[in-house]
């Protein structure tokens, strides 16, 4: 059990936090430390302030260097979401139609021991007919996929593709330096040219931002590639509007400009590179002019990109996840992350690039320990990409599928726990219907009722990052950070990785590994220079990586050198969109318009979306147009639009706008569907169609058009 808190005797102090409560009289504050849970490149250290046991203030640690005494405007409103009016307190039954959000309120002990009786009862035949679903609600190791895992393989249920948001890019950095590792963070401060590539960097990677300006006021050259004129491009000194998913053809472009100018650095090429002749004579076959017409900017764009890419030092590349959410997302990244090593641009500490720092955990996580995927015992349970759950969930029993192989065993239960996928997941119509299926079960472990628990058989209540403990890694920086918990659980919510140990208990699971509190799990989380008792110490450990990591060569490659032709998916190349004028051209006529559906600033995916003053500041689901499309459908700005394709239509508010470029929609934000217009989202018009590597979704590879709607009935 969670150990409690000593000072029992004082009966209000409900605080499990306890070291810090061990002498603590009433009515004083007392502060604990914690880490942002969010799924955000800067993991945040937080203090949260705590008041009779009630969370008053969540503040910034001003003592850890990547989150410089700033939070976001959504993380300092946690105490709102956190004991908002409608948070689910107690465990719930399912008594209207799938989707209604009728429920009554039920005990835990009732609640578990049906679900426990279904599963049992699905997985007598075949376990493997349950799917547990779960993304990064929490970036947390115990409260994301530790017991959980656990409690999974013991049962041996489908295996879930966790491909929703990085996998492109992540499994193109892996082909591309080894494995997911870039530069440190604070470096960019001192970089003399940064290109902000695919980010926009204020609303989604603030405390990168902030390192951004640094160099900009000690006169670096800011350049943001991306084909919304985002807050981030503002602030930079040139905007390059390219159309989406165009990426790799400017980054071919820019090669051949390296190459026909001499700007190449040869001998980093020659020591550190395998597989660059190749490249060069596909390179040498996008001239400027050619990269140009693709990408829908001037060839005199391309060129001057590439002058100042080859002759300004240390230049470095912010890349972030928005670009490779298309069709060839990983194809661009790959030869986007090749372009700092033909400039040598890796040998100071400022140059390079950086898209995700997450690899530099990697060895330093005891992944095995955590989630024990020796309880499979053997077995090999199928796997299931969540990114295509529409269709997943629609399928038969041993449906032949596209690439020849069999289904298997219907889903007949799913069990989701940080996510939201009747909102995130692509192509909501599938989404939903799948959804729907009354012969489907659905557990959903929640904070609130959102558009997916709306279709649960039964919600469980979840605790939030102020009442459980947890463990942080990052992907935008390269500290470890410990969450304690800072208050009871509110109402009868518990910890996931409880829920998961209570449930293993009914289903009869008698190994010890289900017996481990969540401090127990703390102890194996990390392995090396990372212990709990240094976490406990300090707040966070920093991981010893070098001060310039690819200086010469040295990447986690089995030769050491990056990979640019590499084994499994030979030389880079430009790939079009799903859905474009080159490759769809009929599509293309009916739907004239590329859509990308960017975060929202004050959201984080679609978790504070019921938050009433984050809701405040977003307005409405918006859709920025340009000034000439607009005008060509008679569209004024502030009407209602709606944007529609055959899969679907979404209602929402038009903004005519300099942010969006020609031929360009811009749907903001993933919106619950029950508070945009019309129960839509944006992901209505979505497809399922995956990426050239990583097997992820195309978010912002995808053709619409948008009308005037009909005035919407009240
Ligand atoms: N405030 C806030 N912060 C967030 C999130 C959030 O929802 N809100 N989401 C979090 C998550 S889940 C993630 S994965 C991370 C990273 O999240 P990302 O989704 O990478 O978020 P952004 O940094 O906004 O980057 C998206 C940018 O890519 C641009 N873009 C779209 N298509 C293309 C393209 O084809 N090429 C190029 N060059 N650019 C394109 C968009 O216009 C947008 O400005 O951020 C996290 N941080
Ligand atoms: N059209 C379009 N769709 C997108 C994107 C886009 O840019 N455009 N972005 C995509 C990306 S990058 C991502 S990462 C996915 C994100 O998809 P998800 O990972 O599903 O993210 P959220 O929408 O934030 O939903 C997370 C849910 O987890 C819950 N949660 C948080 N903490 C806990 C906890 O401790 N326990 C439990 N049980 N629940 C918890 C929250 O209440 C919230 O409802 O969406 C993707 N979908
Ligand atoms: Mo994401």
């Amino acid at each position: 059990a969670v150990p409690l808190c000593r000072c029992a005797a004082v009966p209000l102090c409900r605080c499990a936090a306890v070291p810090l409560c061990n002498s603590q009289p009433m009515n004083t504050s007392v502060t604990t430390r914690g880490a942002c849970p969010h799924d955000c490149p800067d993991t945040c250290a937080m203090r949260v302030t705590v008041q009779d046991g009630r969370a008053i203030r969540i503040q910034a640690d001003p003592d850890h260097p990547p989150t410089q005494s700033a939070l976001c405007t959504k993380v300092s409103r946690y105490t709102e979401r956190t004991y908002h009016a409608e948070r689910v307190l107690h465990p719930l039954k399912r008594v209207g139609p799938k989707g209604s959000g009728q429920f009554a309120r039920v005990g835990w002990d009732e609640a578990l021991d049906a679900i426990a009786a279904r599963l049992t009862s699905i997985a007598t035949r075949d376990p493997q007919a349950i799917l547990p679903y779960s993304y990064a609600g929490t970036m947390g190791l115990l409260q994301g996929d530790s017991m959980s895992s656990r409690f999974f393989h013991r049962l041996g249920a489908s295996l879930l593709d966790r491909t929703i948001c990085s996998s492109a890019g992540g499994e193109a950095l892996a082909a591309t330096y080894g494995a997911k590792v870039g530069m440190h963070l604070a470096h960019f401060a001192e970089s003399r040219l940064i290109l902000i590539w695919g980010s926009n960097s204020i609303a989604s990677n603030l405390h990168f931002w902030t390192l951004a300006q640094q160099a900009k006021r000690d006169g670096a050259k800011l350049i943001c590639i991306d084909p919304r004129k985002t807050e981030t491009a503002d602030k930079c000194h040139q905007h390059i509007a390219l159309r989406p998913g165009t990426d790799g053809a400017l980054a071919l472009g820019l090669m051949h400009e390296l190459i026909v100018h001499e700007w190449l650095d040869h001998d980093y090429i020659e020591r550190h590179t395998e597989g660059w002749p190749a490249l060069r004579e596909r390179a040498l076959q996008w001239p400027p002019e050619r990269a140009a017409q693709v990408c829908g900017i001037s060839a005199d764009e391309v060129r001057a990109l590439a002058r100042d890419y080859a002759s300004i030092r240390p230049a470095s590349i912010r890349l972030n996840y928005g670009m490779q959410r298309v069709r060839g997302g990983g194809n661009a990244v790959r030869l986007i992350a090749i372009l700092p090593c033909l400039i040598g641009a890796w040998r100071h500490r400022a140059g390079g690039l950086l898209l995700s720092s997450s690899g530099w955990f990697k060895p330093v996580v005891d992944s095995a320990a955590l989630q024990r995927p020796d309880l499979l015992a053997g077995r090999q349970p199928r796997t299931i990409n969540m990114s295509t759950i529409g269709d997943e969930l629609l399928r038969q029993s041993d449906e032949l599928l596209p690439d020849g192989r069999r289904f298997g065993p219907k889903i007949e239960a799913l069990i989701v726990y940080n996510s939201n996928p009747v909102a995130v997941a692509p192509q909501s119509s599938r989404v939903v219907q799948g959804f729907a299926r009354d012969d489907l079960f659905t557990v959903v472990l929640e904070h609130f009722l959102t558009d997916t628990a709306d279709h649960a058989d039964y919600v469980l209540p979840a605790t939030t990052q102020l009442e459980h403990l947890d463990l942080h890694t990052s992907y935008g920086h390269t500290w470890a950070l410990i969450n304690e918990a800072a208050i009871a659980p509110v109402g009868e919510a518990r910890p996931n990785t409880q829920i998961f140990r209570d449930l293993a208990t009914r289903m009869g699971y008698t190994e010890d590994c289900f017996r481990d509190d969540d401090e127990a799990l703390a102890r194996v989380a990390f392995t090396g220079p990372v212990t709990l008792q240094a976490l406990r110490e300090h707040g966070w450990v920093q991981l010893p990586i070098a001060e310039a990591p690819f200086a010469e060569g040295a990447f986690p490659t089995a030769s050491g050198r990056c990979q640019i032709d590499s084994k499994t998916h030979g030389v880079p190349d430009h790939v079009d969109n799903h859905e474009c004028e080159a490759r769809t051209p009929e599509l293309a006529r009916r739907y004239p318009l590329a859509m990308i559906s960017p975060p929202a600033r004050n959201f984080l995916n679609s978790t504070f979306v019921n938050v009433k003053s984050l809701r405040d500041i977003e307005g409405e689901p918006l859709l920025e147009m340009h000034a000439d499309d607009a005008s060509a459908r008679h569209i004024e700005s502030g009407g209602m639009v709606r944007v529609h394709n055959e899969r679907g239509s979404y209602l929402c508010r038009v903004a005519v706008s300099a942010r969006a470029r020609r031929g360009v929609v811009n749907g903001l934000g993933v919106w619950w569907r029950k508070l945009g217009a019309g129960g839509t989202n944006v992901n209505e018009v979505t497809h399922q169609q995956l990426t050239d590597l990583g097997r992820a979704p195309s978010f912002y590879d995808c053709l619409v058009e948008v009308q005037l709607a009909e005035p919407v009935s009240p």
